[in-house]
């Protein structure tokens, strides 16, 4: 099922996770459907607080929504090492028509359980360093955007605000209509 991906300045974007208790089938249902709404809006990763869940739950495929081979699921991932920097630039699902340079760890280890309860740690660098980063950002309540400096945010914050604006003039239109 294609869930609806929640935009910036949503409050459940901001709030920090609660852990999952269990993999449960509900749980695994979750991923699917995230991964399949991932995969729709042709993004590599996707957290849960993203579709309105605040749960520390991820997925991410680096080889896209043609290929669909290298799924990764992220139960209560932790980034246990981070070593190195790296500057790339980054968007998000939930920002929308935004992209910026952010300075992030090179390579992190990861450890989480997947859909089966199992524990695996993992050590990456590149996209999938960026990635993970982003993603377990999102279960912290922080977006891209926080990494920003004050006055860029305060330029696309105004951005949001027009586009907010122009959104409740048309519905106005609308209803007098
Ligand atoms: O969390 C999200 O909103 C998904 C986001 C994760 C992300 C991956 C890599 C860098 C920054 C953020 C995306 O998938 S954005 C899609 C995208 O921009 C992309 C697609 C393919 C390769 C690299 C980036
Ligand atoms: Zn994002």
């Amino acid at each position: 099922m294609l869930l609806e991906i929640l935009k910036y300045p949503h409050p459940v974007l901001a709030k920090k996770s609660e852990p999952v208790p269990e993999t449960t089938p509900e749980i695994r249902q979750l991923a699917d459907d995230m991964a399949e709404t991932m995969y729709a809006n042709q993004g590599v990763g996707l957290a849960a607080p993203q579709v309105g869940r605040s749960l520390r739950l991820v997925v991410i495929d680096l080889s896209g929504p043609d290929k669909r081979e290298e799924r990764i699921n992220l139960v209560n991932p932790v980034i246990t090492k981070a070593e190195g920097e790296q500057e790339d630039e980054e968007g998000c699902l939930s920002v929308r028509d935004y992209r910026a340079n952010v300075k992030r760890a090179a390579t992190v280890t990861v450890c989480a359980t997947d859909l089966d309860g199992k524990p695996f740690c993992l050590e990456a660098d590149g996209l999938l360093a960026v990635c993970l980063q982003h993603e377990i950002d999102h279960l912290d309540g922080v977006l891209f955007i926080d990494h920003l400096s004050r006055l860029k945010r305060a330029m696309y914050d105004k951005r949001v605000k027009r586009w907010a604006k122009q959104h409740h003039q048309q519905q106005t239109d609308q209803n007098d209509s």
